[in-house]
């Protein structure tokens, strides 16, 4: 994924520069703050936008993707989360775009980011927030897209899967979320959630993503520590969004 991501990027800044995003109408905007609206919910939840997945195939929701972000906001999202990887997970930049026309919820880009143009393309497209993942960053390069995210008025949710990946967490990281997916395996494990949670720094809120799908993981996540969870596959395919978001 990441190879053909620096393909990728190879034809952006061909096409686009820094300058150009910086041109932008959302440029000026001023960001929501994802880790605001999360840790005012007594537990908040990222709910996510995807088409397809390496490991769940094509997710058929017969709604566009406007339709399936004004869904979310009126059932209690405090956050979404749009995958813009077009390749492997069927997205676009322009879903971010089209979201940010319809809602007033924190956007977060879901992006494999390993270049800073990529935040400033975010950031243009009206993003809030940004994915950055330790698992394809290695700890200076994980320090300096958060400054410059935070530059931009972007915040970061970092996400960590293995022990090893603890020590890049970027001091001033908005959010932290641990992945339940074993990226090779392609499983997902919720204990996994319960095993890293205490090796955490205490000072930035966590949050939980991948595989969870019942208002009993919610409840077994809240107790455990977690502010709250990012959840993709589950609501998609069963819509059931307002009972998990339920108090
Ligand atoms: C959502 P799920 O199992 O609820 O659909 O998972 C989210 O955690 C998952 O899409 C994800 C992801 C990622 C996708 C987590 N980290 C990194 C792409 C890249």
């Amino acid at each position: 994924i990441v190879a053909n991501k620096r393909r990728e990027l190879d034809v952006l800044q061909q096409q686009f520069s820094i300058d150009y995003f910086r041109e932008s109408e959302n440029f000026e905007r001023e960001s929501l703050s994802l880790k605001d609206f999360i840790t005012e919910k007594d537990f908040g939840i990222i709910a996510e936008i995807k088409r397809k997945s390496p490991s769940g195939g094509d997710i058929k929701t017969g709604l566009s993707v406007t339709d399936e972000a004004v869904f979310y906001q009126e059932n209690g999202a405090a956050g979404i989360s749009i995958l813009t990887d077009a390749n492997y997970f069927g997205g676009s930049i322009n879903d971010v775009i089209a979201a940010r026309h319809v809602v007033s919820l924190p956007l977060l880009r879901k992006e494999f980011i390993i270049d800073e143009i990529q935040l400033y393309e975010a950031k243009a497209a009206g993003a809030d927030a940004v994915l950055l993942i330790a698992a394809i960053l290695n700890k200076e390069e994980a320090a300096f897209l958060t400054l410059t995210a935070h530059t931009l008025g972007l915040e970061v949710l970092f996400e960590v899967h293995t022990h090893d990946e603890l020590d890049s967490i970027p001091m001033h990281a908005d959010l932290i979320a641990i992945n339940n997916r074993d990226l090779k395996a392609q499983q997902t494990r919720l204990q996994h959630s319960y095993d890293l949670i205490g090796l955490l720094p205490k000072h930035i809120p966590a949050i939980s993503a991948s595989g969870i799908k019942t208002r009993e993981d919610i409840i077994a996540l809240k107790e455990a520590g977690f502010s709250g969870a990012l959840i993709g596959e589950s609501i998609l395919r069963d819509g059931h969004l307002a009972e998990l978001t339920k108090r």
